[in-house]
Protein backbone atom coordinates (compact mmCIF):
# COMPACT_ATOMS: atom_id res chain seq x y z
CA UNK A 1 0.00 0.00 0.00
CA UNK A 2 1.21 3.22 -0.66
CA UNK A 3 2.30 5.88 1.95
CA UNK A 4 -0.70 8.44 2.15
CA UNK A 5 -0.26 12.00 1.48
CA UNK A 6 -1.05 13.53 4.97
CA UNK A 7 -0.14 16.86 4.18
CA UNK A 8 -3.30 17.89 5.50
CA UNK A 9 -3.96 21.67 5.88
CA UNK A 10 -5.94 22.12 8.53
CA UNK A 11 -3.80 22.73 12.27
CA UNK A 12 -4.48 20.23 14.47
CA UNK A 13 -6.19 20.67 17.83
CA UNK A 14 -4.29 20.12 20.92
CA UNK A 15 -3.99 16.53 22.42
CA UNK A 16 -5.67 17.53 26.05
CA UNK A 17 -2.45 17.14 28.20
CA UNK A 18 -1.87 16.49 32.14
CA UNK A 19 0.98 16.59 33.64
CA UNK A 20 2.04 13.97 35.76
CA UNK A 21 5.47 14.78 37.16
CA UNK A 22 4.32 14.38 41.14
CA UNK A 23 1.50 11.94 40.48
CA UNK A 24 -0.15 9.28 38.70
CA UNK A 25 -2.93 10.10 35.99
CA UNK A 26 -6.11 10.88 37.64
CA UNK A 27 -9.96 10.03 36.49
CA UNK A 28 -10.07 13.54 34.32
CA UNK A 29 -7.31 12.01 32.59
CA UNK A 30 -8.55 8.76 32.43
CA UNK A 31 -12.04 10.37 31.05
CA UNK A 32 -10.15 12.23 28.46
CA UNK A 33 -8.91 9.21 27.03
CA UNK A 34 -11.78 7.39 27.15
CA UNK A 35 -13.65 10.30 25.43
CA UNK A 36 -11.08 11.29 22.66
CA UNK A 37 -8.98 8.10 22.21
CA UNK A 38 -5.81 9.61 22.92
CA UNK A 39 -4.30 12.26 25.72
CA UNK A 40 -0.91 13.15 26.53
CA UNK A 41 1.04 12.76 29.75
CA UNK A 42 3.85 15.36 30.40
CA UNK A 43 6.99 13.90 32.56
CA UNK A 44 5.72 10.62 32.39
CA UNK A 45 9.32 9.58 32.64
CA UNK A 46 12.35 11.18 33.85
CA UNK A 47 16.19 10.96 32.10
CA UNK A 48 17.00 8.21 34.44
CA UNK A 49 14.19 5.94 33.05
CA UNK A 50 15.18 7.22 29.09
CA UNK A 51 19.04 6.53 30.07
CA UNK A 52 17.21 2.46 30.42
CA UNK A 53 15.82 2.63 27.20
CA UNK A 54 19.08 4.64 25.29
CA UNK A 55 21.80 1.77 26.76
CA UNK A 56 19.42 -0.73 24.95
CA UNK A 57 18.60 0.36 21.94
CA UNK A 58 21.74 -0.90 20.08
CA UNK A 59 20.71 -4.54 21.82
CA UNK A 60 17.38 -4.73 20.26
CA UNK A 61 18.70 -3.17 16.62
CA UNK A 62 21.23 -6.14 16.30
CA UNK A 63 18.78 -9.12 17.06
CA UNK A 64 17.57 -8.84 20.38
CA UNK A 65 14.14 -8.33 19.03
CA UNK A 66 11.28 -10.54 17.58
CA UNK A 67 10.45 -8.28 15.24
CA UNK A 68 12.65 -5.99 13.58
CA UNK A 69 12.35 -3.47 10.10
CA UNK A 70 15.02 -1.20 9.24
CA UNK A 71 14.52 1.00 6.02
CA UNK A 72 16.83 3.07 3.95
CA UNK A 73 14.19 5.11 1.26
CA UNK A 74 16.28 5.95 -1.85
CA UNK A 75 17.25 9.55 -1.64
CA UNK A 76 16.18 9.42 2.64
CA UNK A 77 19.49 10.67 4.42
CA UNK A 78 19.47 7.74 7.29
CA UNK A 79 17.21 4.67 8.79
CA UNK A 80 13.56 3.85 9.96
CA UNK A 81 13.62 1.29 12.47
CA UNK A 82 10.93 -0.32 14.32
CA UNK A 83 11.13 -3.66 16.59
CA UNK A 84 8.79 -4.71 18.95
CA UNK A 85 9.43 -7.68 21.36
CA UNK A 86 13.15 -6.64 22.46
CA UNK A 87 12.24 -6.68 26.52
CA UNK A 88 12.97 -10.23 26.83
CA UNK A 89 16.71 -10.17 25.76
CA UNK A 90 17.46 -6.54 26.93
CA UNK A 91 18.08 -6.03 30.45
CA UNK A 92 17.13 -2.49 30.52
CA UNK A 93 14.26 -2.33 28.66
CA UNK A 94 13.10 -5.09 31.13
CA UNK A 95 13.89 -2.63 34.11
CA UNK A 96 12.13 0.49 32.04
CA UNK A 97 9.05 -1.79 32.00
CA UNK A 98 8.71 -3.33 35.25
CA UNK A 99 11.25 -1.41 37.83
CA UNK A 100 9.45 1.87 36.82
CA UNK A 101 5.72 3.77 37.23
CA UNK A 102 4.61 2.87 33.80
CA UNK A 103 2.39 -0.12 34.86
CA UNK A 104 0.82 1.88 37.31
CA UNK A 105 0.19 4.90 35.04
CA UNK A 106 -1.41 2.28 32.58
CA UNK A 107 -3.35 0.34 35.25
CA UNK A 108 -4.93 3.66 36.43
CA UNK A 109 -5.93 4.21 32.81
CA UNK A 110 -7.48 1.21 31.55
CA UNK A 111 -9.15 1.24 35.40
CA UNK A 112 -9.56 -2.76 35.63
CA UNK A 113 -9.01 -5.49 38.00
CA UNK A 114 -5.72 -6.64 35.98
CA UNK A 115 -3.30 -5.68 33.63
CA UNK A 116 -1.19 -7.78 31.09
CA UNK A 117 2.16 -6.66 29.54
CA UNK A 118 1.68 -6.92 25.63
CA UNK A 119 4.31 -5.79 23.90
CA UNK A 120 7.01 -3.20 24.03
CA UNK A 121 7.97 -1.34 20.50
CA UNK A 122 10.85 0.93 19.64
CA UNK A 123 10.33 2.82 16.50
CA UNK A 124 13.26 5.89 15.09
CA UNK A 125 13.27 7.89 12.39
CA UNK A 126 17.04 9.43 11.63
CA UNK A 127 17.47 12.86 10.72
CA UNK A 128 16.09 13.45 7.27
CA UNK A 129 14.32 10.30 6.81
CA UNK A 130 11.29 12.76 4.74
CA UNK A 131 10.28 9.28 3.27
CA UNK A 132 9.34 7.55 6.12
CA UNK A 133 5.40 9.01 6.81
CA UNK A 134 3.28 6.53 8.60
CA UNK A 135 0.25 6.15 7.33
CA UNK A 136 -2.83 6.13 9.12
CA UNK A 137 -4.01 2.94 11.03
CA UNK A 138 -5.38 1.66 14.37
CA UNK A 139 -2.77 -0.23 16.15
CA UNK A 140 -5.39 -2.84 16.89
CA UNK A 141 -6.03 -4.05 13.19
CA UNK A 142 -2.80 -6.32 13.65
CA UNK A 143 -3.30 -7.59 16.90
CA UNK A 144 -4.90 -11.00 17.44
CA UNK A 145 -6.95 -10.21 19.92
CA UNK A 146 -10.43 -9.15 20.91
CA UNK A 147 -12.11 -6.63 23.01
CA UNK A 148 -11.33 -2.81 23.66
CA UNK A 149 -9.21 -2.08 26.67
CA UNK A 150 -5.74 -1.68 24.82
CA UNK A 151 -2.82 1.08 25.42
CA UNK A 152 -0.12 2.30 23.49
CA UNK A 153 2.16 4.52 26.25
CA UNK A 154 4.26 6.16 23.62
CA UNK A 155 6.92 8.03 25.26
CA UNK A 156 8.83 10.39 23.21
CA UNK A 157 12.57 10.21 23.92
CA UNK A 158 13.95 13.04 21.96
CA UNK A 159 12.28 16.52 21.54
CA UNK A 160 8.97 16.09 18.95
CA UNK A 161 8.20 19.36 17.47
CA UNK A 162 4.63 19.81 15.60
CA UNK A 163 6.50 19.36 12.13
CA UNK A 164 7.12 15.86 13.12
CA UNK A 165 4.33 15.22 15.30
CA UNK A 166 1.57 12.05 15.77
CA UNK A 167 -1.77 12.78 14.09
CA UNK A 168 -5.01 11.52 16.18
CA UNK A 169 -8.60 11.41 14.75
CA UNK A 170 -10.40 11.75 17.64
CA UNK A 171 -13.19 9.66 18.61
CA UNK A 172 -12.24 7.10 16.02
CA UNK A 173 -11.97 4.62 19.21
CA UNK A 174 -15.62 4.70 19.48
CA UNK A 175 -17.55 2.72 16.64
CA UNK A 176 -14.97 -0.07 17.92
CA UNK A 177 -14.96 -0.65 14.05
CA UNK A 178 -11.69 -2.03 13.41
CA UNK A 179 -10.63 -1.09 9.27
CA UNK A 180 -7.51 -2.99 7.75
CA UNK A 181 -3.89 -2.73 8.68
CA UNK A 182 -1.56 -1.09 6.87
CA UNK A 183 1.74 -1.36 5.77
CA UNK A 184 3.84 0.79 7.98
CA UNK A 185 7.14 0.61 5.77
CA UNK A 186 5.39 1.06 3.05
CA UNK A 187 5.56 -0.11 -0.82
CA UNK A 188 2.76 -3.37 -0.44
CA UNK A 189 0.15 -4.35 1.66
CA UNK A 190 0.39 -5.33 4.97
CA UNK A 191 1.77 -9.14 4.99
CA UNK A 192 -1.60 -10.36 7.19
CA UNK A 193 -4.24 -7.64 5.87
CA UNK A 194 -7.80 -8.83 6.73
CA UNK A 195 -9.22 -7.78 3.72
CA UNK A 196 -12.90 -8.52 4.77
CA UNK A 197 -12.29 -5.39 7.05
CA UNK A 198 -13.15 -2.09 5.63
CA UNK A 199 -10.37 0.24 3.67
CA UNK A 200 -9.26 2.90 5.64
CA UNK A 201 -10.97 6.21 4.61
CA UNK A 202 -9.60 9.62 3.48
CA UNK A 203 -9.23 11.20 6.40
CA UNK A 204 -7.00 14.10 5.65
CA UNK A 205 -10.05 14.69 3.19
CA UNK A 206 -12.57 14.34 5.70
CA UNK A 207 -13.52 17.83 7.12
CA UNK A 208 -15.72 16.29 10.01
CA UNK A 209 -12.77 14.36 11.52
CA UNK A 210 -11.25 15.99 14.48
CA UNK A 211 -7.00 15.87 14.29
CA UNK A 212 -5.16 16.25 17.66
CA UNK A 213 -1.44 16.67 17.55
CA UNK A 214 0.91 18.01 20.13
CA UNK A 215 4.38 19.37 20.66
CA UNK A 216 6.32 16.51 22.75
CA UNK A 217 10.04 16.63 25.42
CA UNK A 218 11.89 13.77 26.15
CA UNK A 219 9.93 11.58 28.55
CA UNK A 220 6.36 12.78 27.75
CA UNK A 221 4.37 10.41 26.99
CA UNK A 222 1.05 9.99 24.09
CA UNK A 223 -1.53 7.40 25.40
CA UNK A 224 -3.88 6.18 22.90
CA UNK A 225 -6.54 3.16 22.36
CA UNK A 226 -5.54 0.84 20.27
CA UNK A 227 -8.62 1.53 17.68
CA UNK A 228 -7.81 4.88 17.60
CA UNK A 229 -6.44 5.82 14.28
CA UNK A 230 -3.15 8.01 13.76
CA UNK A 231 -0.78 8.67 11.29
CA UNK A 232 2.99 10.43 11.36
CA UNK A 233 4.58 12.87 9.13
CA UNK A 234 8.33 11.68 7.85
CA UNK A 235 11.29 13.38 9.31
CA UNK A 236 12.52 16.45 7.71
CA UNK A 237 14.42 17.64 10.63
CA UNK A 238 18.16 17.43 11.23
CA UNK A 239 17.86 15.37 14.67
CA UNK A 240 16.35 11.95 15.70
CA UNK A 241 13.28 11.21 16.13
CA UNK A 242 12.76 8.44 18.62
CA UNK A 243 10.04 7.07 21.26
CA UNK A 244 9.49 4.33 22.95
CA UNK A 245 5.78 2.37 23.74
CA UNK A 246 4.83 -0.03 26.17
CA UNK A 247 1.74 -1.63 25.10
CA UNK A 248 -0.53 -3.17 27.84
CA UNK A 249 -3.84 -5.05 27.95
CA UNK A 250 -7.03 -5.23 30.41
CA UNK A 251 -7.83 -8.41 32.01
CA UNK A 252 -11.00 -8.06 29.01
CA UNK A 253 -8.90 -8.64 26.48
CA UNK A 254 -9.05 -12.50 24.70
CA UNK A 255 -6.76 -14.04 22.22
CA UNK A 256 -8.06 -14.22 19.00
CA UNK A 257 -6.26 -17.00 16.81
CA UNK A 258 -6.14 -15.22 13.65
CA UNK A 259 -2.82 -14.55 11.38
CA UNK A 260 -0.42 -12.06 12.82
CA UNK A 261 3.16 -11.22 13.56
CA UNK A 262 4.79 -13.69 15.77
CA UNK A 263 5.30 -10.63 18.85
CA UNK A 264 1.65 -10.24 19.14
CA UNK A 265 1.49 -14.02 19.70
CA UNK A 266 2.30 -17.14 22.36
CA UNK A 267 2.39 -20.66 22.12
CA UNK A 268 1.34 -20.97 25.82
CA UNK A 269 -2.10 -19.30 24.78
CA UNK A 270 -5.15 -20.27 22.46
CA UNK A 271 -8.18 -18.82 20.78
CA UNK A 272 -10.28 -17.29 23.48
CA UNK A 273 -7.65 -17.16 26.30
CA UNK A 274 -6.96 -14.31 28.64
CA UNK A 275 -3.35 -13.16 27.90
CA UNK A 276 -1.10 -14.02 30.51
CA UNK A 277 1.55 -16.26 29.95
CA UNK A 278 5.41 -15.98 30.23
CA UNK A 279 5.29 -13.80 26.65
CA UNK A 280 1.99 -11.31 27.75
CA UNK A 281 2.79 -11.72 31.77
CA UNK A 282 0.28 -9.74 34.48
CA UNK A 283 1.80 -6.76 35.83
CA UNK A 284 -0.52 -5.44 38.08
CA UNK A 285 -1.50 -6.58 40.69
CA UNK A 286 1.75 -8.15 40.70
CA UNK A 287 1.49 -12.02 40.64
CA UNK A 288 3.63 -13.66 43.60
CA UNK A 289 6.02 -16.04 42.69
CA UNK A 290 7.16 -18.27 45.34
O1 LIG B 1 5.74 7.73 15.12
C1 LIG B 1 5.30 7.20 14.12
O2 LIG B 1 5.68 7.48 13.00
C2 LIG B 1 4.24 6.16 14.23
C3 LIG B 1 4.01 5.60 15.58
C4 LIG B 1 2.86 4.66 15.58
O3 LIG B 1 2.00 4.73 14.76
C5 LIG B 1 2.79 3.62 16.58
O4 LIG B 1 3.70 3.49 17.40
O5 LIG B 1 1.76 2.88 16.56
Amino acid sequence: MPLQDISRQVKPLPVQTFDIAMSLPDEIARIALNKDGVICLKNAHDPKWLSLIETGINQALTGASQNLDIVKKAGDGGQFSFSSQAWRQVDTFREAIFESRAPDIAWQLLDCASINLFYDFLLIKEAYTNKTATPWHQDHAYYPLSGQGVINCWTALDTIPMETALRFWAESHRSACLFQAANFAGGSDYEHIQSDHPVIPDIDNDRSARILACELSPGDMLVWDSFTFHSAPGNSLGTRRAAFSINWAADTIRFRDIPSLKSYRSKDISDGDPMTCAKFPQVRPSLKTT
